[in-house]
């Protein structure tokens, strides 16, 4: 668009200077950014995920752009309301679409869409202002992942460099990742037992949203071992224990592959499970749980219809018989 708009801007020049006098001055030149932000941040295996951008804040000239990775396996958005008064919520279909064009200047809506797993996004900002912008789906929640962005004048200093940024980035994406590896350790029911936390995060569902959330199933303050054994009968709890996110627990049919629900199904089989029908909790959000009977002996994967694909938040079942010898 721009080397278009300088060829024609060129073209006119030399037509001008052709029936008149050609200027002898050239103007200053002006040479636009490219900027780099990151939106969300996990760990190697998806378990522990930040929530936010990466910085918050950054300050840039007009005609600059901003480009955002999404390096996580949980989808954010970069979202501007332009005209809009309110968020979206993340029910609505439009918020995992994209929207708008390349370049932002206040006026209309303009979304990224989900985007996650080493997605991009740029959008360039001709107009000097102060700029708010969202994740749809984390960003409605007080303290949740919102950013801002102020459009100097063409030409301006710039009050950071790049490497300033990236910089604070690093260090704000180390201290989240920790905190919510950490919080495992807040696991508040006893270690192998029939209360499961579907979801953990720092300060657990009571405390203000989080910066950090855990996407994994617990039975313990381990949050790798995601499989529990019990005796036919048994009824299985799973509370969210995050702060800032739902899930679900959803089972399908024994040999059949798992059903593709969207995440925010309703509730749907009764409050036993053996294997025949397809049960799920609906989303589960903090400080929600969800039990369930299993009455048949088995091994029963359950996935959280958020988080299985791309963060591997899938749990085991086993169910033994009494008489079992183990
Ligand atoms: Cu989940």
């Amino acid at each position: 668009m721009k080397i278009m708009n300088a060829a024609s801007l060129l073209a006119f020049v030399f037509i001008a200077g052709c029936t008149g006098s050609a200027p002898n001055t050239t103007p200053p030149v002006t040479r636009a950014m490219t900027w780099t932000l990151q939106a969300g941040a996990s760990s190697a295996k998806e378990a522990n995920q930040g929530l936010q951008f990466y910085t918050t804040s950054i300050t840039i000239d007009a005609g600059d752009s901003i480009t955002w990775g999404f390096p996580a396996g949980e989808p954010h958005t970069v979202t501007f309301l332009g005209n809009r008064k309110s968020l979206p919520p993340p029910t609505d279909p439009k918020v995992s679409k994209p929207a708008g064009g390349s370049v932002y200047d206040g006026s209309a809506y303009t979304s990224s869409g989900f985007k996650l797993l080493g997605g991009t996004y740029t959008l360039t900002f001709p107009k000097p202002g102060a700029y708010k912008y969202y994740c749809l789906l984390h960003g409605g929640l007080k303290g949740g992942m919102v950013g801002s962005i102020t459009v100097q004048t063409a030409g301006a200093p710039y009050p950071r460099a790049q490497q300033q940024y990236t910089s604070a980035a690093h260090a704000m994406i180390t201290s989240d990742l920790a905190d919510a590896a950490a919080s495992v350790d807040e696991f508040p029911y006893p270690a192998g037992g029939t209360h499961l936390a579907a979801g953990i995060a720092p300060n657990l569902n009571t405390g203000p949203p989080s910066t950090s959330t855990v996407v994994r199933f617990l039975d313990s303050k381990s949050g790798s071992d995601q499989s529990v054994t019990i005796s036919v009968g048994t009824k299985i709890t799973w509370t969210n224990l995050s702060n800032n996110f739902p899930h679900t627990v959803t089972l399908g049919i024994v040999g059949q592959p798992f059903p593709k629900l969207p995440p925010f199904s309703p509730p749907s089989g009764g409050t036993t499970y053996d294997g025949t029908a397809i049960t799920n909790s609906g989303p589960l959000f903090p400080g929600q749980s969800y039990s369930l009977t299993f009455t048949k002996a088995g091994t029963y994967k359950y996935h959280c219809l958020f988080h299985d694909d791309t963060e591997h938040m899938i749990g085991t079942v086993t169910v033994r018989q009494w008489n079992d010898s183990k």
